[in-house]
């Protein structure tokens, strides 16, 4: 697959993500858009994305997935995995995932994922954003208890560019079988996964719920038990309790 054959390298923009949304659609899939700095880097939920150091990797790749509409969730996850992944091939940090779409090393944040989807006549088009901490060696104020970058954790100075097309060849690997509708990457995912086993928060009818998390469905959900009762809680919120 053609996954960062065309790359397009920007200094400064607002967001990778807000880029390939407003010039970039009508490109083939696999598009790349990296950036040194984010002046308007986004999170899930209008949440912000801390962008200002250039020691970090900001980018967005562009897919046009050809599987049914209740797989395009699983992209998110997919790539979090192609993160990982890449991370512990890298440089051996023991990379976890926090579901849906946190990496973490330890139980700090190494990496955030937003995918955004745009539906027109030709089919969904889906923008996935990854921001990875790599040499930074502070963060700001809000984000410095929960925050750490792959420079953070080994004391060891990476190649941007060595981390991005890491990452690009693992999501290219996963996205062949994907496309196909082969969701068997979810058995790896679950196997990297920590919030599996722990406590996790989610509202329910009204209620803060605190259930286990057991598993992860072929959606991409998280199924919660308590006292006997099972709850499939979507990518919406859920705190992961023991992991900031
Ligand atoms: C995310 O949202 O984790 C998705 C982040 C996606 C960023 C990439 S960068 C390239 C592309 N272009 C964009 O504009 N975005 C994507 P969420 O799960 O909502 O987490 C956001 C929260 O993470 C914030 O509220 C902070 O608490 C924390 N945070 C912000 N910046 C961070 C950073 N650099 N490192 C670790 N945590 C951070």
């Amino acid at each position: 697959m053609p996954i960062g054959n065309k790359i397009i390298k920007l200094k400064t923009v607002d967001s990778t993500n807000e880029y390939i949304k407003n010039n970039c659609l009508s490109h083939e899939e696999g598009l790349t858009v990296v950036a040194d700095r984010q002046t308007n880097g986004k999170g899930r939920l209008g949440r912000g994305w801390e962008s200002d150091d250039e020691s970090s990797l900001y980018m967005s790749i562009l897919l046009k997935p050809r599987v049914n509409a209740q797989s395009i969730p699983l992209i998110t996850l997919m790539c979090g995995l192609a993160v990982c992944r890449a991370i512990n091939s890298v440089c051996n940090a023991d990379a976890k995932i926090k579901w849906p779409n946190d990496i973490i090393i330890g139980n700090k944040k190494l990496c955030g994922i937003l995918c955004e989807s745009k539906i027109n006549d030709t089919g969904t088009s889906v923008i996935a954003g990854i921001g990875i901490n790599i040499n930074n060696k502070s963060f700001c104020d809000s984000i410095k208890d929960k925050a750490c970058s792959l420079y953070s954790v080994t004391n060891t100075v990476y190649d941007k560019k060595d981390v991005m097309r890491c990452v690009l060849d693992e999501l290219d690997k996963l996205y062949v079988d994907f496309d196909q509708g082969d969701m068997s990457f979810l058995k790896e995912y679950k196997a990297l996964c920590a919030s599996l086993g722990r406590q996790v928060t989610f509202i329910r009818d009204g209620q803060n719920v605190t259930a286990e998390a057991v598993d992860i469905d072929d959606t991409g959900s998280l199924i919660c038990i308590k006292d006997g009762n099972k709850y499939t809680v979507f990518h919406g919120e859920a705190a992961v309790q023991g992991i900031y």
